[in-house]
């Protein structure tokens, strides 16, 4: 029945949805109660009536999904395929609503069922299938290929539980499981018959002929799960395809029969523990064995769906680089080298050589850190246990790539290029570079320092290779669905041209000096922060003052992105009121969210300690309002969309050199807040954009850092010749905050007196005079309102839409069809 869309229409509709109807709608919402959930409206709980409202949304979506589906086959384009083991894509009901610009008549429908939206909304949990800024930057992408019209796919993992939920317990970090699938499987479809067989272990034998086998010791069977993902107007949309790992035999019938019961359901279990959790950990290359499963498993299981696609509409394997690129996010999918290189060789019996051509024309790699311990490397001994075929396949491109470099007699280590270290670990950093077309850094500070450092020999090796791609974010998720206020007085402006070209909001920079449109950006902003309030006197029970400045920091606890830095001036903040509460003091609230790696001792007791300084600073009655401190537990994309709107200061005080980009540090300029930052990552470039008025840097460059670490850095003179500084470490070790354990915070300070490796307290003074030239500043709302609003037009060039076009142009070879 579908053969009666024709792909000229498809095409032709593009950029306008079909008519719906808010009584066509209200009916469909009705049908899918009755029939899909199985619920009569008078018995219907809140979670039925929002799988109701999701269902007959995706109707919507699916409508469009088919006519991209069919487009892209018929177009032949080259088709890009994002392999990420994350995806930190939040919630999807009201970003499909927005997308297909269908929002009005949903509202209507639901106010005629009588159910409020917003309500609704809240009722989907998230799809946390990430950490942090990576899992993100692929959720904003995918977004962007869609509206850009990009024939794309994302590979992932379907984990049954995505990153854990945050609770505190008298201020300390819980770890709870996170079951985001009993409410989210609205949006998925699965593909029992989109199957593919995933073998690890065992021995692999030669024919003499030229024929290889792996007899393995394990088979999983991956399962596809397609989520539609709708870009901007619902003009195209792509798929998102997470595998989960089924056995192969779901059951040992014969343990079974013979009542034993727990062990005939063992390969079950092993096989379903593949896509159990999300790793916690953004740190070190983790979990060991099962992580390098999952690593292989999604990969594998992604390449031999890429080759299917390829082969139902051509027929040359080797011609496979014009029509597919596919893109590593970070190495967690690196092993792709190998193993594409394998199904060509093995199974298309094409020579390594030739295998290894095509191989690194298709291939490219994402690098989104510089810090060695989270550069991934596997022991040799692990890695030929699990995937002993692919253990083969590096040792030869290893040999190979080390006999082509010999010959060229250029000014590079060996030992620096190798992919085997010593006989004994693999980088996977190196395998991918060497494996790519393309390598790419997600900033221009960034990309500059891997040309100097970890792929400093390469890049002689390689001049071409590696290229910048500056991160972005989505503006629809990032401004047109979650700043509803900022959104209208945009549209009534300037117009809606901004949503998908973003760098059009520079339209309204403008208007950063005409007092109406100043008021109503500063109403607009004021309503978020009420918002937040009501939202953090929910959550902890704090009530603060929406007037007050809103101070952000929300990111994972990492000792390099300084937490530390904030609550060690929120300490210092803490005494200065003290000591004078009468001098005029500018009212803040300290907003952190974030979370730590369940094995990252320091981190989780810097979580401590930020809880135990807002305790005893909420509570302290010579306080009152002008300072808060409000830790919000389980920050997750859906608590950033409600912090976000609201914010007016953003933190970004990494140790400069160490942030490879960061990409919260976009959405809250976005939004309008100023920056407190370093000259790190993407600050660099937003710096530029915004102009140094509308920015407050601060602290050591890379280059310092880098000086300073190697003459070895004392903390020890600058904290003694630092009162401020010092009061404030002092007061963390003699009980002020913990009374009830004087000790806890010991470690915490002795790492800041004898190492400071990341020099928290070489950039303290720069930081806390800032922040005072910040109070000062904060006063003059007419003037703050003016540099928000320039914050909020200038950075238009962060939208991931201009971040795609980069990747399409340079990296993959495509050409967007919006
Ligand atoms: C990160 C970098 O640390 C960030 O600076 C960068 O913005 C993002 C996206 O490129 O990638 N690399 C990384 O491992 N994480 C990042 O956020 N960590 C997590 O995702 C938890």
């Amino acid at each position: 029945m579908n053969d009666t869309i024709r792909i000229d229409e498809a095409a032709g509709s593009a950029g306008q949805a079909p008519a719906l109807t808010a009584e066509a709608f209200r009916e469909a919402v009705r049908a899918k109660l009755k029939y899909a959930v199985g619920k009569d409206p008078s018995r219907a709980t809140a979670k039925d009536w929002s799988m109701a409202l999701s269902l007959a949304v995706r109707d919507q979506v699916v409508e469009r999904w088919f006519e991209s589906t069919k487009a892209s086959h018929a177009g032949q384009k080259k088709h890009v395929y994002y392999l990420s083991m994350e995806f930190l894509i939040g919630r999807l009901l009201n970003d499909a609503v927005c997308n297909l610009g269908i929002e009005a008549q949903v509202r209507t429908a639901c106010a005629e069922l009588g159910i409020d939206y917003q309500a609704q909304l809240e009722q989907e949990s998230d799809a946390a299938l990430g950490n942090g800024g990576l899992g993100r930057l692929a959720a904003c992408f995918m977004d962007s290929m869609s509206t850009l019209g990009i024939p794309a796919h994302g590979y992932g993992i379907r984990y049954d539980h995505g990153l854990f939920r945050q609770r505190f317990h008298d201020g300390w970090q819980v770890e709870e499981p996170e079951d985001w699938l009993v409410s989210s499987r609205a949006w998925e479809f699965e593909r029992a018959e989109m199957a593919y067989l995933v073998k690890f272990g065992g021995q692999i034998s030669f024919d003499g002929h030229g024929a290889t086998y792996w007899r393995a010791d394990e088979t999983v069977k991956a399962v596809a799960y397609d989520t539609p993902i709708a870009g901007w107007k619902g003009r195209h949309v792509n798929t998102l395809r997470l595998w989960a790992s089924r056995p192969v035999e779901v059951l040992d019938l014969g343990r079974f029969n013979h009542g034993d019961y727990m062990s005939a359901a063992e390969k079950t279990i092993r096989a379903e523990t593949i896509s159990r959790v999300l790793y916690p950990d953004d740190t070190t290359a983790e979990g060991k064995e099962l992580r390098l499963k999952q690593e292989y498993f999604f990969t594998s299981a992604s390449l031999q769906d890429i080759l299917r696609r390829y082969l139902e509409d051509n027929d040359d394997i080797r011609k496979l680089p014009e029509q597919v690129a596919i893109q590593m996010n970070d190495t967690h999918p690196a092993i792709a080298v190998a193993e594409l290189m394998r199904i060509l060789a093995d199974d298309y019996r094409l020579t390594f050589p030739e295998a290894f051509e095509i191989t690194r024309q298709c291939l490219s790699y994402t690098n989104h850190t510089l810090m060695p311990e989270a550069l991934e490397r596997w022991n040799t001994n692990l890695f030929r246990k699990v995937l002993p075929r692919h253990m083969q396949i590096i040792e030869w491109i290893d040999y190979h790539h080390l006999a082509e470099v010999q010959g060229r007699n250029l000014p590079v280590s060996l030992d620096n290029i190798r992919i085997i270290e010593w006989g004994s670990e693999i980088k996977m950093g190196s395998l991918a570079f060497v494996g790519s077309r393309r390598v790419n850094g997600v900033s221009a500070l960034h990309t500059e320092l891997m040309k100097q450092t970890v792929f400093k020999d390469y890049h002689l090796l390689y001049p071409d290779r590696i290229v910048n791609e500056t991160n972005g974010i989505t503006p629809r998720r990032w401004l047109y669905e979650c700043n509803p206020g900022l959104r209208a007085l945009l549209l009534e402006a300037i117009g809606d041209g901004w949503v998908d070209n973003l760098e059009k909001i520079e339209d309204a920079a403008k208007f950063a000096t005409d007092a109406s449109f100043r008021d109503k950006f500063a109403a607009a902003k004021q309503a978020n922060k009420v918002r937040l309030a009501a939202e953090i006197e929910r959550r902890i029970g704090l009530r603060v003052d929406p007037t007050a400045l809103f101070d952000v920091q929300i990111k994972r606890m990492h000792e390099y992105k300084r937490q530390l830095l904030n609550v060690l001036e929120t300490i210092a903040l803490y005494q200065a009121i003290r000591r004078g509460p009468g001098a005029e003091w500018t009212p803040r609230v300290k907003i952190f969210g974030g979370k730590a790696a369940p094995g990252y001792q320091i981190a989780k007791r810097i979580i401590k300690l930020a809880n135990d300084v807002a305790r005893v600073v909420n509570n302290d009655p010579i306080i009152g309002d002008r300072l808060k401190v409000a830790v919000l537990p389980n920050y997750n994309v859906s608590l950033a969309e409600v912090i976000i709107p609201a914010a007016d200061l953003s933190e970004q005080i990494s140790t400069a050199g160490m942030e490879a980009s960061g990409t919260g540090n976009m959405k809250l300029a976005l939004n309008g807040a100023l920056t407190i930052g370093t000259l790190d990552g993407a600050n660099v470039e937003i710096a530029e954009r915004v102009g140094p008025d509308n920015i407050y840097i601060f602290g050591l460059t890379a280059d310092d850092v880098a000086g300073l670490r190697q003459r070895g850095y004392n903390p020890n003179a600058t904290i003694d010749s630092d009162p401020t500084l010092k009061g404030a470490i002092d007061a963390m070790v003699n009980g002020t905050f913990s009374p009830d354990d004087h000790g806890r915070f010991n470690e915490v300070a002795d790492r800041l007196w004898h190492t400071d490796w990341f020099l928290v307290t070489a950039d303290f003074q720069s930081y806390f005079q800032t922040q005072r030239t910040v109070d000062v500043d904060y006063r003059d709302k007419t003037r703050w309102t003016e540099r928000s609003i320039l914050n909020t037009t200038k950075v238009g060039w962060f939208s991931s839409d201009r971040t795609i076009r980069g990747y399409s142009k340079d990296v993959w070879g495509v050409e967007p069809n919006f």
